[in-house]
Protein backbone atom coordinates (compact mmCIF):
# COMPACT_ATOMS: atom_id res chain seq x y z
CA UNK A 1 0.00 0.00 0.00
CA UNK A 2 1.54 3.29 -1.49
CA UNK A 3 0.80 6.32 0.95
CA UNK A 4 -0.17 10.13 -0.56
CA UNK A 5 3.18 11.52 0.08
CA UNK A 6 3.48 15.59 0.30
CA UNK A 7 4.03 18.04 -1.96
CA UNK A 8 6.47 20.65 -2.53
CA UNK A 9 3.15 23.16 -2.37
CA UNK A 10 2.18 21.87 1.23
CA UNK A 11 5.34 23.67 2.73
CA UNK A 12 5.66 27.34 3.50
CA UNK A 13 7.35 29.46 0.87
CA UNK A 14 9.62 31.15 3.71
CA UNK A 15 11.15 27.16 4.44
CA UNK A 16 11.46 26.42 0.77
CA UNK A 17 13.17 29.49 -0.12
CA UNK A 18 15.67 28.60 3.12
CA UNK A 19 16.09 25.00 1.29
CA UNK A 20 16.98 26.13 -1.78
CA UNK A 21 19.61 29.18 -0.78
CA UNK A 22 21.67 25.86 0.90
CA UNK A 23 21.00 24.06 -1.62
CA UNK A 24 18.92 21.23 -0.13
CA UNK A 25 15.90 19.31 -1.39
CA UNK A 26 12.96 17.76 0.67
CA UNK A 27 13.02 13.74 -1.10
CA UNK A 28 9.30 12.78 -0.01
CA UNK A 29 7.72 15.41 -3.03
CA UNK A 30 10.00 13.31 -5.69
CA UNK A 31 10.26 9.92 -3.88
CA UNK A 32 7.98 8.46 -6.23
CA UNK A 33 9.49 10.10 -8.98
CA UNK A 34 12.58 8.47 -8.95
CA UNK A 35 11.05 4.99 -7.37
CA UNK A 36 8.16 4.56 -8.84
CA UNK A 37 6.19 1.20 -7.86
CA UNK A 38 6.73 -2.01 -9.19
CA UNK A 39 7.76 -0.99 -12.93
CA UNK A 40 10.56 1.71 -13.94
CA UNK A 41 9.30 4.91 -15.81
CA UNK A 42 11.25 4.77 -18.96
CA UNK A 43 11.51 7.19 -21.42
CA UNK A 44 12.77 4.82 -24.24
CA UNK A 45 10.22 4.66 -26.71
CA UNK A 46 9.64 1.95 -29.62
CA UNK A 47 10.73 3.27 -32.31
CA UNK A 48 11.16 1.77 -35.84
CA UNK A 49 13.89 3.72 -38.63
CA UNK A 50 13.30 2.34 -42.00
CA UNK A 51 16.27 1.88 -44.08
CA UNK A 52 14.35 3.16 -47.26
CA UNK A 53 12.98 6.35 -45.72
CA UNK A 54 16.65 7.04 -44.22
CA UNK A 55 18.88 6.00 -46.70
CA UNK A 56 18.06 8.93 -49.41
CA UNK A 57 18.87 11.42 -46.99
CA UNK A 58 22.21 10.02 -45.77
CA UNK A 59 22.73 9.79 -49.29
CA UNK A 60 21.94 13.49 -49.49
CA UNK A 61 24.54 14.31 -46.30
CA UNK A 62 26.93 13.02 -48.94
CA UNK A 63 26.59 15.63 -51.48
CA UNK A 64 25.77 18.49 -48.43
CA UNK A 65 28.48 17.71 -46.24
CA UNK A 66 31.59 17.18 -47.78
CA UNK A 67 33.98 13.97 -45.12
CA UNK A 68 36.50 17.01 -43.87
CA UNK A 69 33.57 19.09 -42.64
CA UNK A 70 32.01 16.13 -40.51
CA UNK A 71 34.56 14.04 -39.58
CA UNK A 72 32.13 10.91 -39.29
CA UNK A 73 29.30 11.70 -41.39
CA UNK A 74 26.20 10.03 -39.06
CA UNK A 75 23.08 10.26 -39.24
CA UNK A 76 21.78 9.59 -35.71
CA UNK A 77 18.80 7.41 -34.76
CA UNK A 78 17.36 9.45 -32.28
CA UNK A 79 14.58 8.26 -29.66
CA UNK A 80 12.35 11.37 -29.46
CA UNK A 81 11.36 10.08 -25.85
CA UNK A 82 14.50 10.86 -24.65
CA UNK A 83 14.76 14.12 -26.80
CA UNK A 84 16.28 13.81 -30.32
CA UNK A 85 19.07 16.73 -29.07
CA UNK A 86 20.47 13.82 -26.70
CA UNK A 87 21.08 11.75 -29.18
CA UNK A 88 19.95 8.41 -27.49
CA UNK A 89 17.80 5.49 -28.54
CA UNK A 90 17.65 3.82 -24.87
CA UNK A 91 19.06 5.35 -22.10
CA UNK A 92 22.83 3.74 -22.48
CA UNK A 93 22.64 3.24 -26.52
CA UNK A 94 23.46 5.31 -29.18
CA UNK A 95 23.13 4.45 -32.84
CA UNK A 96 23.96 5.88 -36.09
CA UNK A 97 23.91 5.48 -40.21
CA UNK A 98 27.55 6.53 -41.22
CA UNK A 99 28.24 6.97 -45.07
CA UNK A 100 31.79 6.69 -46.41
CA UNK A 101 31.73 7.00 -50.07
CA UNK A 102 34.47 5.78 -52.55
CA UNK A 103 38.06 7.60 -52.09
CA UNK A 104 36.98 9.29 -48.68
CA UNK A 105 38.68 8.93 -45.46
CA UNK A 106 36.69 9.53 -41.66
CA UNK A 107 40.51 10.54 -39.63
CA UNK A 108 41.81 8.72 -37.31
CA UNK A 109 40.81 9.29 -33.48
CA UNK A 110 40.31 6.94 -30.39
CA UNK A 111 37.59 7.59 -27.41
CA UNK A 112 36.12 6.24 -24.22
CA UNK A 113 32.98 5.40 -25.19
CA UNK A 114 33.28 1.76 -26.98
CA UNK A 115 31.70 1.50 -30.33
CA UNK A 116 30.74 -1.73 -32.75
CA UNK A 117 29.85 -0.94 -36.57
CA UNK A 118 27.13 -3.50 -38.44
CA UNK A 119 28.25 -3.48 -42.29
CA UNK A 120 24.75 -2.77 -44.04
CA UNK A 121 25.55 -2.32 -47.61
CA UNK A 122 28.76 -1.53 -49.83
CA UNK A 123 32.05 -3.15 -50.62
CA UNK A 124 35.54 -1.80 -50.47
CA UNK A 125 35.79 -0.36 -47.20
CA UNK A 126 37.66 -0.87 -44.29
CA UNK A 127 38.35 -0.03 -40.61
CA UNK A 128 41.67 0.13 -39.51
CA UNK A 129 41.61 -0.25 -35.61
CA UNK A 130 44.62 -0.67 -33.35
CA UNK A 131 46.54 -1.08 -36.40
CA UNK A 132 44.68 -4.07 -37.80
CA UNK A 133 43.17 -3.36 -40.73
CA UNK A 134 39.24 -5.14 -41.07
CA UNK A 135 37.57 -5.06 -44.65
CA UNK A 136 33.68 -4.30 -43.99
CA UNK A 137 31.31 -6.38 -45.39
CA UNK A 138 26.84 -6.80 -45.11
CA UNK A 139 26.52 -8.11 -41.38
CA UNK A 140 30.28 -8.00 -39.88
CA UNK A 141 30.46 -6.82 -36.91
CA UNK A 142 33.72 -4.77 -35.64
CA UNK A 143 34.40 -3.78 -32.62
CA UNK A 144 35.94 -0.28 -31.82
CA UNK A 145 36.58 -0.81 -28.15
CA UNK A 146 37.41 2.36 -25.44
CA UNK A 147 40.78 3.35 -26.51
CA UNK A 148 41.69 1.88 -29.55
CA UNK A 149 42.98 4.31 -32.66
CA UNK A 150 40.22 3.71 -35.17
CA UNK A 151 39.86 5.09 -38.83
CA UNK A 152 37.89 4.44 -41.86
CA UNK A 153 38.91 4.70 -45.72
CA UNK A 154 37.09 3.50 -48.59
CA UNK A 155 38.53 2.19 -51.99
CA UNK A 156 35.98 0.70 -53.65
CA UNK A 157 33.01 2.14 -56.20
CA UNK A 158 29.81 2.58 -54.59
CA UNK A 159 28.57 3.93 -51.14
CA UNK A 160 29.54 2.33 -47.84
CA UNK A 161 27.11 2.24 -44.94
CA UNK A 162 27.17 0.95 -41.53
CA UNK A 163 25.05 0.91 -38.64
CA UNK A 164 27.42 2.36 -34.95
CA UNK A 165 26.36 1.62 -31.76
CA UNK A 166 27.87 3.09 -28.76
CA UNK A 167 27.41 3.26 -25.19
CA UNK A 168 28.04 6.70 -25.90
CA UNK A 169 25.27 8.07 -23.62
CA UNK A 170 25.90 6.40 -20.61
CA UNK A 171 29.86 7.50 -20.77
CA UNK A 172 28.56 10.59 -21.47
CA UNK A 173 26.22 10.43 -18.41
CA UNK A 174 29.26 9.68 -15.90
CA UNK A 175 30.80 12.97 -17.83
CA UNK A 176 33.81 10.25 -18.83
CA UNK A 177 33.32 10.84 -22.57
CA UNK A 178 36.32 12.32 -24.63
CA UNK A 179 38.47 12.05 -27.75
CA UNK A 180 41.88 11.88 -28.62
CA UNK A 181 42.65 13.25 -32.31
CA UNK A 182 46.13 10.55 -33.91
CA UNK A 183 48.14 10.48 -37.03
CA UNK A 184 47.36 7.64 -39.96
CA UNK A 185 47.69 4.31 -38.03
CA UNK A 186 50.55 1.96 -39.65
CA UNK A 187 48.80 -1.50 -39.98
CA UNK A 188 50.13 -4.04 -38.50
CA UNK A 189 51.00 -7.37 -40.39
CA UNK A 190 49.76 -10.59 -39.11
CA UNK A 191 48.25 -9.18 -35.79
CA UNK A 192 44.94 -10.06 -37.24
CA UNK A 193 41.92 -11.63 -36.26
CA UNK A 194 41.72 -14.76 -38.12
CA UNK A 195 43.19 -17.02 -35.53
CA UNK A 196 40.00 -16.70 -33.46
CA UNK A 197 37.49 -17.43 -36.06
CA UNK A 198 37.24 -20.85 -34.79
CA UNK A 199 34.97 -21.69 -31.66
CA UNK A 200 36.21 -24.20 -29.48
CA UNK A 201 40.12 -23.26 -30.68
CA UNK A 202 42.04 -20.13 -29.74
CA UNK A 203 46.03 -19.67 -30.47
CA UNK A 204 48.16 -21.55 -27.66
CA UNK A 205 50.33 -18.86 -26.12
CA UNK A 206 53.65 -21.06 -25.76
CA UNK A 207 56.50 -18.17 -25.53
CA UNK A 208 54.55 -14.86 -24.69
CA UNK A 209 51.02 -13.81 -23.45
CA UNK A 210 49.69 -11.30 -25.95
CA UNK A 211 48.46 -8.62 -24.27
CA UNK A 212 45.54 -7.54 -26.31
CA UNK A 213 42.38 -7.54 -24.23
CA UNK A 214 40.47 -7.29 -27.37
CA UNK A 215 42.04 -10.24 -29.60
CA UNK A 216 39.32 -10.88 -32.44
CA UNK A 217 37.98 -7.43 -33.90
CA UNK A 218 35.97 -8.32 -36.60
CA UNK A 219 33.16 -10.90 -36.58
CA UNK A 220 32.85 -12.28 -40.50
CA UNK A 221 29.18 -12.67 -41.04
CA UNK A 222 29.91 -15.82 -43.01
CA UNK A 223 30.77 -17.24 -39.84
CA UNK A 224 28.15 -16.14 -37.14
CA UNK A 225 25.37 -17.04 -40.15
CA UNK A 226 26.64 -20.28 -41.11
CA UNK A 227 26.59 -21.11 -36.87
CA UNK A 228 23.43 -20.07 -36.60
CA UNK A 229 22.06 -22.48 -39.43
CA UNK A 230 24.32 -25.03 -38.38
CA UNK A 231 22.15 -24.88 -34.81
CA UNK A 232 19.42 -24.77 -36.05
CA UNK A 233 19.96 -28.14 -37.84
CA UNK A 234 21.71 -29.75 -34.65
CA UNK A 235 18.79 -28.82 -32.44
CA UNK A 236 15.45 -28.87 -34.55
CA UNK A 237 13.13 -28.39 -31.46
CA UNK A 238 15.23 -25.51 -29.79
CA UNK A 239 13.09 -21.89 -30.27
CA UNK A 240 15.41 -19.07 -29.68
CA UNK A 241 18.29 -19.99 -32.57
CA UNK A 242 20.98 -17.36 -31.21
CA UNK A 243 24.61 -16.90 -30.72
CA UNK A 244 26.10 -13.77 -28.15
CA UNK A 245 29.24 -11.71 -29.52
CA UNK A 246 31.94 -13.03 -27.10
CA UNK A 247 35.50 -12.49 -26.29
CA UNK A 248 37.09 -16.03 -27.57
CA UNK A 249 39.53 -15.64 -24.55
CA UNK A 250 37.60 -14.70 -21.97
CA UNK A 251 34.19 -15.96 -23.47
CA UNK A 252 32.77 -12.75 -21.40
CA UNK A 253 30.49 -10.66 -24.15
CA UNK A 254 32.33 -8.84 -26.10
CA UNK A 255 32.51 -5.35 -24.99
CA UNK A 256 31.82 -4.35 -21.66
CA UNK A 257 28.62 -2.22 -20.98
CA UNK A 258 26.89 -3.06 -24.41
CA UNK A 259 25.75 -6.73 -25.60
CA UNK A 260 25.78 -8.07 -28.87
CA UNK A 261 23.87 -11.39 -30.70
CA UNK A 262 22.65 -12.69 -33.85
CA UNK A 263 19.38 -14.46 -34.14
CA UNK A 264 17.89 -16.89 -36.41
CA UNK A 265 14.09 -16.86 -36.89
CA UNK A 266 13.19 -19.89 -38.55
CA UNK A 267 10.57 -20.09 -41.65
CA UNK A 268 7.25 -19.23 -39.85
CA UNK A 269 8.17 -18.75 -36.36
CA UNK A 270 7.33 -16.30 -34.22
CA UNK A 271 9.64 -15.85 -31.03
CA UNK A 272 8.31 -13.92 -28.06
CA UNK A 273 11.41 -12.74 -26.01
CA UNK A 274 10.59 -12.33 -22.00
CA UNK A 275 10.36 -8.86 -20.60
CA UNK A 276 13.77 -8.07 -19.16
CA UNK A 277 15.53 -4.98 -17.66
CA UNK A 278 17.85 -4.11 -20.68
CA UNK A 279 16.55 -1.67 -23.58
CA UNK A 280 16.76 -3.47 -26.79
CA UNK A 281 17.95 -2.57 -30.62
CA UNK A 282 16.84 -4.94 -33.72
CA UNK A 283 18.76 -4.82 -36.92
CA UNK A 284 17.54 -7.10 -39.95
CA UNK A 285 20.39 -8.51 -41.50
CA UNK A 286 18.29 -10.95 -43.93
CA UNK A 287 14.48 -11.84 -44.36
CA UNK A 288 11.43 -9.88 -43.18
CA UNK A 289 10.22 -9.70 -39.66
CA UNK A 290 7.41 -8.18 -37.75
CA UNK A 291 8.73 -6.90 -34.03
CA UNK A 292 5.55 -6.18 -31.71
CA UNK A 293 6.35 -4.55 -28.48
CA UNK A 294 4.72 -2.07 -26.20
CA UNK A 295 1.16 -2.46 -28.36
CA UNK A 296 3.28 -1.18 -31.54
CA UNK A 297 4.00 -3.77 -34.49
CA UNK A 298 6.66 -2.83 -37.05
CA UNK A 299 7.34 -4.22 -39.93
CA UNK A 300 10.86 -4.62 -40.95
CA UNK A 301 12.82 -5.69 -44.01
CA UNK A 302 16.40 -5.76 -44.64
CA UNK A 303 18.24 -3.14 -43.36
CA UNK A 304 15.74 -1.48 -41.35
CA UNK A 305 16.57 -0.59 -37.34
CA UNK A 306 13.96 -0.63 -34.13
CA UNK A 307 14.40 -0.44 -30.61
CA UNK A 308 11.79 -1.36 -27.82
CA UNK A 309 12.46 0.00 -23.71
CA UNK A 310 13.05 -2.33 -21.21
CA UNK A 311 10.86 -4.38 -18.73
CA UNK A 312 9.01 -4.96 -21.86
CA UNK A 313 8.68 -8.41 -23.92
CA UNK A 314 9.02 -8.01 -27.42
CA UNK A 315 7.68 -10.87 -30.23
CA UNK A 316 9.58 -11.34 -33.46
CA UNK A 317 7.56 -13.23 -36.07
CA UNK A 318 9.16 -14.50 -39.45
CA UNK A 319 7.23 -13.19 -43.10
CA UNK A 320 8.55 -15.40 -44.61
CA UNK A 321 6.98 -19.54 -44.63
CA UNK A 322 10.17 -21.07 -46.36
CA UNK A 323 13.01 -18.67 -45.64
CA UNK A 324 14.86 -18.27 -42.36
CA UNK A 325 15.24 -14.56 -41.03
CA UNK A 326 18.69 -12.85 -39.27
CA UNK A 327 18.99 -10.36 -37.03
CA UNK A 328 21.16 -8.38 -35.02
CA UNK A 329 20.85 -7.26 -31.79
CA UNK A 330 22.05 -5.02 -29.53
CA UNK A 331 21.31 -4.44 -25.03
CA UNK A 332 22.59 -2.91 -22.46
CA UNK A 333 22.76 -6.79 -20.59
CA UNK A 334 26.25 -6.63 -19.48
CA UNK A 335 25.47 -3.00 -17.82
CA UNK A 336 22.70 -4.03 -16.22
CA UNK A 337 24.33 -7.63 -14.93
CA UNK A 338 27.73 -5.54 -13.94
CA UNK A 339 25.19 -3.43 -11.74
CA UNK A 340 22.85 -6.38 -10.48
CA UNK A 341 20.02 -4.60 -11.52
CA UNK A 342 19.84 -7.08 -14.26
CA UNK A 343 15.84 -8.74 -14.71
CA UNK A 344 13.52 -10.82 -16.21
CA UNK A 345 9.98 -11.03 -15.68
C1 LIG B 1 32.75 7.77 -33.68
O1 LIG B 1 34.03 7.82 -33.32
C2 LIG B 1 32.41 7.15 -34.88
O2 LIG B 1 34.61 6.45 -35.36
C3 LIG B 1 31.07 7.09 -35.23
O3 LIG B 1 33.10 6.11 -36.84
C4 LIG B 1 30.10 7.65 -34.46
C5 LIG B 1 29.47 8.92 -32.50
C6 LIG B 1 29.80 9.56 -31.37
C7 LIG B 1 31.10 9.63 -30.95
C8 LIG B 1 32.09 9.03 -31.69
C9 LIG B 1 33.45 6.52 -35.74
C10 LIG B 1 30.44 8.32 -33.28
C11 LIG B 1 31.78 8.38 -32.88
Amino acid sequence: MSHELGRLEDLPQDYRDDLKNLNLVPLWPSLRAVLPPKVPTRATQAIHWPYATLRPLLLKAGELTPIEKAERRVLVLANPGHGLENMKASPAMYLGMQLLLPGEWAPSHRHTPNAVRMIVEGEGACTTVDGEKCPMSRGDLILTPTGLWHEHGHDGTEPVVWLDVLDLPLVYYMEASYHVNGERQTVKQGSGDRAWTRAGVVPTQVFARSDKRYPMLRYPWVDTRAALVAMAADQPGLDCVQVTYVNPETGADAQNILGFYALMLKPGQTLTLPARSPAQVFHLIEGGVDVSTCGKRFELVEADTCCAPGYEPVTLKNRSADQPSFVFIADESPLHRKLGVYEVR
